[in-house]
């Protein structure tokens, strides 16, 4: 299995110059006819080498017209190479392929009846032989022929040119994509499927019919993704000047789906988990995701098809891109700060930990084996942050001349990373060449500060220090450009006026950016009255782990008075990390467990002040993870970290136990359930309250609240904490109707099995294994394997870890079976056992004979092997 290069790009030999598509949709084979006009560019090539899945059966093929002869024709895994071709021809092959197998889901598939594509990042070759690479863009003609009855809706890229009616009732439509597009973002549907639709007026006046296709009964539950549509098409408009290029933009909404959704141009192709939204199935997340995803696929129309990536490495390009786009277009549809709280929670909990193990890579990774494993939290959030770093160095501004000339110059072609940063620097006059390390270097980099008041001269100083630990394939770093966004609070509370004497930093509204680039650096202040209390790092500035001169005292202080809201959050959640780490090591030492009064107090300041902003309170008073406090410590003390989680909300909940009960009280639904940002702020910290009220023990609350509950938001938070109850009767009835309330919805039921899977029950295993059986649960279907499988290995730290290495043995056993049929989801789900160095010896041990176990399989897919190599060597 061969490692690809970075460095061993090579430009394509050949162009396509048009590309004629025929597929013939039958119950058994499909015939897939490409005809395509090459143009050969590099003149020392004698050969021409297709991509193309060894599953493909070749009909036949002719150049120019001509049958091939078999001599001339090679095939060796996944390529076909046609011996001695002209400079300029048109070659035509005729191919069948058997979507009604194809339980990979990518190519050309079957979801519910209907036939769909997924062709990122290489699924084009499993349709059709092809330069499967997105450096080769190609104008695309598609024409489908399929039965008319069945498949009444025929969608492909672009516009439709031509539909008519065939003999024995079938159909035929032609449609014709005037944008040169690589062959990643082909898309093509058939299916009997009803549709919402709308239209949207761009800017300069052009009209643009919206469609967004799904299943008859979830049309109405579409609604809530066409209103995002259009806010997304509106905000690209005004923030970016970019407008929609075509008259018609069409979603289609499948049940059966590895990513989340996908581009395609003009076509794009959802999960039905990220395009239906209703309150009946749908938490106030689930609407926010629908319209951070509608925004994200949407926006990609020029980040991503417009503009698209070289090769498979400069995946960020696009994606760090999207992601930063899709974050600003959610900060101002809602609230900034809560955006940004949200966005590193993710950050943290999976990129940090991914930098952390053997997965580690670079935003643009230098190798790869298969490249379905680097669609990651490294290439696409902290690609992101990336941008987002830039955004701040060279300003709003700045930033957007960067994009308008990264636009202008790039519109129609396929570049990297370093295009874009070129961009920004001469857009800018900047030099970001240290900047652009952030690329190339994996890891997370550490930042200690200390500091240093001098009372006599009034300087108060900043000592920093970087440090990068080594990841895989690279031993040393190098220092990087760190902004660091901080501001220096009075005694009062408020802002202090400071003169900067040494150090490179420049003042802006919401405080000091300081650019340290060295592994050390100083800063020095004066001016100044009193000792500061530094707020470091506001709104997260860099994906950095900083470690704090603040201690507890001034980290309450920082939780009053903080003017920035992410800085308060961070204040409250390193003090709650604190408390439970100091739980730990009492846990460990058999020593008393330790005072948490203050920690009570600041709390109980928040929750009098609730009311100025619910929504944040809801975020400030919720507990950092038992996963995330893992990750703080090696080897990750499972049962003691839960031990001291539970010990930490009980503490909140005790001694909090009558402001909890007024303000659940006080939240209390008034009027039918309502989207506004109003009531979701509500529900959110009386879903806080309600955990914390029933945490003593008493589920009577929490079973008031499931009866009572109008909307899925509310019903899931009761459902939640009585997953974990010990009063078996209660918990099965409350499932059994909730099961029977929605047995007809499936992405509701996915919340049915992964409550389960989540229960911090000591029987949670057993009840996973059991619904393996059930009727509603398939391997097959992406979103229920995760819902059970992936909820439990990698969102239940306690019962997966649990000291009998049964969760390992069963996470095994599942992999090797999907294995067989879906890599790429395989893929994923093993990761929870790759982190298996952070664990002590006899957990480590067991999770990697499960490991090898696998390994020993010689018919492994390529996605799993690599996890697998890279996670025992
Ligand atoms: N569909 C995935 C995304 O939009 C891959 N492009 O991020
Ligand atoms: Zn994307």
């Amino acid at each position: 299995r061969p490692t690809i290069y970075l460095k061993d790009y090579q430009p394509p030999a050949f162009r396509i110059e048009r590309v004629d598509l025929d597929f013939d949709l039958q119950e058994e084979g499909t015939r897939v006819t490409c005809r395509m006009v090459l143009q050969k560019l590099a003149a020392d090539q004698d050969d021409l080498v297709l991509d193309g899945d060894a599953g493909l059966k070749l009909l036949s093929i002719t150049l120019d017209g001509q049958p091939v002869a078999a001599d001339r024709l090679h095939r060796q895994d996944e390529t076909l190479r046609i011996k001695a071709v002209p400079d300029h021809f048109t070659l035509e092959t005729v191919v069948e392929i058997e979507p009604q197998k194809n339980d990979r889901l990518e190519g050309l598939y079957r979801s519910g009846g209907q036939f769909c594509t997924q062709c990122e990042a290489e699924g084009f070759r499993n349709i059709t032989f092809f330069l499967d690479r997105p450096d080769v863009m190609s104008i695309y003609h598609v024409r489908i022929t399929a039965d008319k009855a069945l498949y009444p809706v025929l969608l492909s890229n672009g516009n439709l040119v031509e539909t008519g009616d065939l003999a024995n009732g079938r159909h035929f439509a032609l449609w014709h994509d005037p944008f040169q597009k690589p062959s990643y973002l082909f898309a093509l549907v058939a299916g009997d499927l009803d549709c919402l639709k709308d239209h949207f007026t761009t800017r300069s006046g052009r009209d643009v019919s919206l469609n967004i296709y799904a299943r008859a009964h979830d049309l109405p539950k579409c609604r809530h993704a066409m209103e995002s549509l259009k806010r997304a098409m509106r905000w690209d408009e005004e923030v970016y000047g970019l407008e929609y290029d075509l008259s018609i933009f069409n979603i289609v909404a499948v049940s059966d789906f590895n990513m989340g959704a996908m581009e395609n141009k003009s076509l794009n192709i959802f999960n039905t988990k990220y395009v239906l939204a209703d309150p009946e199935i749908s938490t106030d997340d689930d609407f926010d995701h629908v319209e951070g995803v509608i925004a994200h696929e949407y926006f990609h129309n020029w980040t991503g098809n417009r503009i698209t990536c070289r090769d498979w490495f400069q995946l960020s390009l696009k994606e760090g891109l999207t992601v930063f786009r899709d974050q600003e277009y959610s900060s101002d549809q809602g609230s900034r700060a809560i955006k940004r709280i949200q966005d590193v929670r993710i950050l943290r909990a999976h990129q940090f930990a991914e930098d952390d193990g053997p997965m580690a890579h670079p935003v643009r990774p230098e190798s790869y084996m298969e490249i379905n494993n680097f669609y990651t939290v490294t290439v696409y959030n902290k690609g992101a942050e990336l941008i987002r770093m830039m955004h701040r160095i060279l300003g709003a501004d700045g930033f957007h001349r960067g994009m308008d000339i990264y636009v202008q110059r790039h519109d129609g072609q396929a570049v990297t990373c370093d295009d874009f940063v070129a961009a920004m620097e001469d857009a800018n006059g900047a030099d970001l060449s240290h900047f652009a390390l952030w690329y190339s270097q994996a890891g997370t980099p550490h930042l200690d500060v200390r500091e240093d008041w001098d009372d006599k001269t009034k300087i108060y100083s900043l000592y920093f220090k970087q440090y990068i630990n080594p990841t895989p394939g690279q031993s040393t770093k190098a220092a990087l450009h760190i902004p660091i966004l901080m501001g220096l609070i009075g005694p009062n509370g408020g802002e202090m006026a400071a003169r900067l004497i040494e150090g490179d930093a420049d003042q802006t509204e919401k405080g000091w950016l300081l650019h340290v680039k060295e592994a050390e650096a100083v800063y020095r202040f004066t001016d100044l009255a009193a000792k500061p209390v530094p707020s470091l790092l506001r709104q997260f500035s860099a994906p950095v782990q900083l470690s704090s001169p603040v201690d507890d005292g001034q980290k309450h202080f920082l939780v009053r008075h903080d003017q920035d809201e992410f800085s308060r959050w961070e204040a409250c959640q390193d003090l709650m990390i604190d408390a439970i780490l100091k739980g730990v090591s009492a846990i460990s030492l058999q020593k008393p467990m330790p005072d948490v009064s203050e920690l009570i107090e600041s709390c109980a300041a928040l929750l009098k002040d609730a009311d100025r902003d619910p929504a944040f309170t809801a975020e400030i008073l919720t507990m950092p993870s038992e996963a995330y406090i893992g990750q703080k410590m090696t080897p990750v003390a499972v049962d003691a970290i839960h031990e001291a989680h539970q010990y930490l909300k009980k503490a909140l909940a005790d001694g909090l136990a009558s402001q909890w009960r007024d303000l659940y009280a006080r939240l209390a639904n008034k009027g039918p359930y309502e989207l506004t940002a109003e009531h979701k702020a509500r529900r959110a910290l009386r879903s806080v309250a309600l955990l914390y009220l029933c945490f003593g023990g008493d589920s009577d609350p929490a079973l008031k609240h499931y009866q009572t509950a109008d909307n899925m938001t509310d019903r899931l938070a009761a459902l939640r904490i009585l997953s974990h109850s010990d009063d078996d009767d209660l918990r099965e009835r409350i499932f059994a109707d909730f099961y029977n309330r929605l047995a007809h919805e499936p992405l509701a039921i996915d919340k049915w099995f992964a409550m389960q899977a989540l229960s911090l029950r000591p029987d949670c295993l057993d009840r996973v294994k059991s619904l393996l059986r059930h009727d509603a649960f398939s391997l097959r279907n992406p979103n229920r394997l995760r819902a059970l499988v992936g909820s439990f290995a990698a969102g239940n730290q306690l019962r997966f870890h649990d000291i009998s290495g049964e969760g390992y043995r069963f996470l095994g056993k599942i992999v090797g079976e999907v294995d067989r049929f879906n890599p790429q989801t395989a893929a994923r789900l093993i990761l929870p056992l790759s982190t298996h160095k952070r664990f002590d010896p006899e957990r480590s041990a067991m999770m990697t004979s499960v490991l090898r176990g696998l390994a020993a399989n010689k018919d492994l897919s390529r996605d799993v092997y690599e996890i697998l190599t890279k996670s025992i060597s």
